[in-house]
């Protein structure tokens, strides 16, 4: 007998949208081998927990059937790229996907590894020559993954700062896409008490046109193939190798392998990284419906709403997409005035969320237990809990609807992308958690230590006289991270190598 070995999968969407039909496999995955939960990730994809081996095969084939994979969404290789999921913004959303498709497909590993593996592929006698299959990768890939995000402005809901390569929409006055500013060197991922590692906000280094933009992205990633650090890996993410040799550098290796000089960056503002929720109409009269969806988790609660179910009706009926979101909600998009009606009556039958407090629209947490093996803290089961203290306590200063970023992680990997939400709750240990503060709410800065070790009753207690002093000294329209550092409560992090000074 062998051991009951059970796996996560983790499926590769680039841009996060989904068919209703592919939905419906998705579904029956998720019901047939993984306990009837999909669960919405930071990057736009699904992951399912709790597969056993002797299922593995079956699931992979199932993926499969849907014209989806696994491939790259795990190891040292561009991962799953994102781009901005707005649908309201049809023209620079098609714009802003597309990109996000091409580079995906274009960095994409070529090897038929994963057909071989998985689905009983033809195996190539003699096994394949890595070096000729993989014209990017070569024999030994990427010093350590490598994570690609297309933006399009004023919403910055992917985190265009916090990966390694980005992509910003420069629209002109009717909405179209005029070129890319680049951004380069975002990263969240450091081990508590080492100093040398940090998370880093991206640089923007050059403006590029939209022909150029794979070219760009293919440059970017292979001076970070080539000049990565390849003896440590705790220091082997492109962050570490801008730092090393500077923008200006990198930015002329980068052009030198474009073959050509490109522009400086453009102009662009950002207003806020959360999710806009409830009903939105498109510029071509068709109706999006974004669902807030608490960590991503779909699946059937009792007594509570029934995402998995839910989403399968509306899977049944639905003509237009879903969409999931770099917070981990998904939005049913594309649905035709006349088919409006029956999808809100399935929404409501089966209690799905449009919305949440000012607190939880703006919430992210990672996974971590009872899955992830390198978790030091609980994150998803722990933070509706925190959340629902902090709403009290932000409503008896009467902030309870203002917008404020909250992010928690099971340890300082990062993987809610916590260091640049205004609140963020960062795993130590068995409920002890380090609390940052000062981060932007449009995800442009990181926050700073401002209490560690805090078990749940202490943030609150920390948090409470922060929100007293915010509501009485706030000036209109400041956000709690800047009011934070404006009143001297903490000091602004300029960028990744002084995130770890206190003052
Ligand atoms: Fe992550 C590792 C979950 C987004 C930084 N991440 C892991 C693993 C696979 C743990 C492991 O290696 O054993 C976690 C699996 C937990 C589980 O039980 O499912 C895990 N990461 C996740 C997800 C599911 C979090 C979520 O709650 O949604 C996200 C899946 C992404 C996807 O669909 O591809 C996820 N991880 C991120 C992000 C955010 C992002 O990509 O936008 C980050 C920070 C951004 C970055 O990379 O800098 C992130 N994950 C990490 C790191 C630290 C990387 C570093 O540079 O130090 C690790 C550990 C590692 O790579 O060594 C890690
Ligand atoms: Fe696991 Fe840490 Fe990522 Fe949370 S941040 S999912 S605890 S690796």
């Amino acid at each position: 007998l062998d051991k009951a070995y059970s796996f996560m999968i983790r499926l590769r969407i680039a841009g996060g949208v989904v068919t209703p039909k592919q939905w419906l496999v998705l579904d029956d995955i998720a019901t047939t081998y993984a306990g009837g939960a999909l669960r919405a990730t930071t990057r736009q994809t699904f992951q399912y927990h709790g597969v056993i081996k002797s299922n593995l095969k079956r699931a992979m084939a199932a993926i499969d059937s849907a014209l989806l994979d696994t491939i790259a969404a795990c190891g040292d290789v561009n991962r799953n790229v994102m781009a901005a999921t707005n649908p309201a913004q049809v023209q620079a959303h098609k714009a802003a996907y597309q990109l996000g498709k091409d580079i995906s497909d274009s960095l994409l590993p070529k090897t038929n590894a994963w057909r071989e593996i998985w689905l009983d592929g033809e195996r190539v006698v003699g096994g394949e020559d890595a070096a000729e299959v993989e014209p990017i990768y070569g024999k030994t890939y990427l010093p350590r993954k490598f994570k690609i995000v297309v933006a399009v402005p004023p919403s910055n809901e992917v985190d265009v700062f916090a990966h390694d390569l980005g992509f910003i929409a420069i629209l002109d006055k009717k909405g179209a896409v005029t070129g890319w500013n680049v951004t380069v060197g975002g990263g969240m991922g450091m081990t508590h008490g080492e100093t040398d590692t940090f998370p880093r906000t991206a640089d923007v280094m050059l403006f590029c046109a939209p022909a150029d933009a794979v070219k760009v992205a293919e440059a970017v990633m292979t001076v970070q193939r080539d000049w990565g650090n390849r003896t440590n890996r705790k220091n082997a993410r492109l962050k570490y190798t801008i730092e090393r040799y500077g923008l200006a550098a990198f930015r002329a290796e980068v052009e030198k392998r474009v073959g050509k000089t490109l522009a400086d960056p453009k102009p662009f503002t950002f207003t806020s990284n959360g999710d806009r929720f409830g009903w939105t109409p498109g510029e071509d009269g068709r109706h999006h419906l974004t669902l807030y969806v608490p960590s991503g988790r779909i699946k059937d609660v009792e007594g509570g709403p029934r995402f998995l179910t839910g989403l399968r009706r509306i899977a049944e009926v639905h003509e237009g997409d879903f969409r999931l979101t770099a917070n981990q909600n998904v939005i049913i998009a594309n649905v035709p005035e006349a088919q409006r009606a029956a999808i809100e009556a399935l929404v409501d039958e089966y209690g799905l969320t449009k919305g949440a407090g000012a607190l939880r629209r703006n919430s992210i947490a990672c996974v971590a237990l009872p899955t992830c093996g390198l978790a030091l803290s609980e994150s998803e089961r722990f933070l509706p809990g925190l959340m629902d203290e902090l709403e009290t306590s932000l409503a008896r200063h009467g902030l309870q609807d203002e917008p404020i970023t909250i992010r928690s992680t099971g340890c300082p990997n990062g993987c809610a992308r916590p260091f640049i939400a205004e609140i963020a709750l960062v795993g130590r240990g068995p409920e002890r958690y380090h609390l940052y503060l000062g981060a932007a709410f449009d995800g442009s800065r990181l926050g700073k230590l401002y209490r560690e070790d805090a078990s749940p009753a202490e943030i609150v207690e920390t948090l409470d006289p922060l929100f007293a002093d915010y509501a009485k000294g706030r000036k209109k329209g400041e956000h709690f991270g800047d009011f934070l550092i404006r009143a001297g409560h903490v000091a602004r992090t300029v960028n990744g190598p002084d995130f770890h000074d206190r003052t």
